[in-house]
């Protein structure tokens, strides 16, 4: 799968996606995330201006729609047909990013993402996005840590990227509930012990009571996601 990422600030990017799971699907070509500075795309190549006023007037400025544009035709968003790459444009309007969209976006061969900084984006480059998110109701300084979790989230579900497959499928959310709690050696500590059922090796027990807990952790902490369900 591949991710172009425009954005005004190219070496935040350096961390999250060098590391761990995508650092290492990026070395294996499971992944392919490609970070481009808009400022590339500006006119004034001294300046690298790609920013201006609102017009209106108002505080901050807005991202021009020009570089915008550019950036997109030179990274095939402008081309027809099946294999175009998917527009997303990361802002506080978009529609909330959960696990059902980001399952949406991994079926897509190659996505280009867009990070918004100071006020946003002329609306008019708007036309060809095809599809803006927001990662919650709060507003950030940049669309660039929006865009890291839109990367991430979508990246495990990408076939290869998490090393057990199960572990994608019973997972919160995909089941359509929370996960159930999760335990690990030593069986008793600071005489806490873990759950027996989880030392009989009794599967469909175990299965039983997994299913159980994800219920009641999911009633208890988020009763919205069972109305949902
Ligand atoms: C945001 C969000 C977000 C708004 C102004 C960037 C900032 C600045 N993006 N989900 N919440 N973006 O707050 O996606 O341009």
């Amino acid at each position: 799968m591949v991710f172009d990422v425009l954005t005004l600030f190219p070496r935040m990017f350096d961390g999250p996606f060098s590391e761990s799971l995508l650092g290492r699907s990026q070395k294996a070509k499971r992944l392919d995330i490609r970070i481009h500075n808009l400022r590339d795309w500006a006119d004034d190549v001294r300046h690298q201006k790609v920013d201006d006023r609102p017009y209106g007037g108002g505080a901050g400025m807005v991202i021009q729609a020009e570089p915008v544009y550019r950036a997109l035709k030179d990274l095939g968003a402008l081309k027809k047909g099946k294999g175009r790459p998917w527009v997303v444009y990361l802002s506080p309007q978009g529609r909330t990013l959960t696990q059902g969209l980001c399952e949406k976006i991994s079926q897509r061969k190659h996505v280009i993402l867009i990070c918004g900084h100071y006020e946003g984006i002329d609306e008019r480059v708007m036309s060809w996005v095809d599809e803006e998110v927001s990662i919650g109701d709060y507003v950030l300084t940049g669309g660039e840590i929006p865009a890291m979790v839109l990367v991430d989230a979508v990246s495990r579900l990408v076939p290869g990227v998490v090393g057990d497959p199960e572990s994608v499928i019973n997972e919160s959310f995909s089941s359509g509930l929370l996960d159930h709690a999760h335990y690990t050696r030593p069986a008793v500590w600071k005489g806490l012990k873990v759950p027996a059922v989880l030392l009989s090796g009794d599967h469909k027990g175990i299965a039983g009571w997994r299913k159980a807990e994800a219920l009641k952790r999911t009633k208890l902490k988020r009763p919205d996601i069972l109305k949902k369900r």
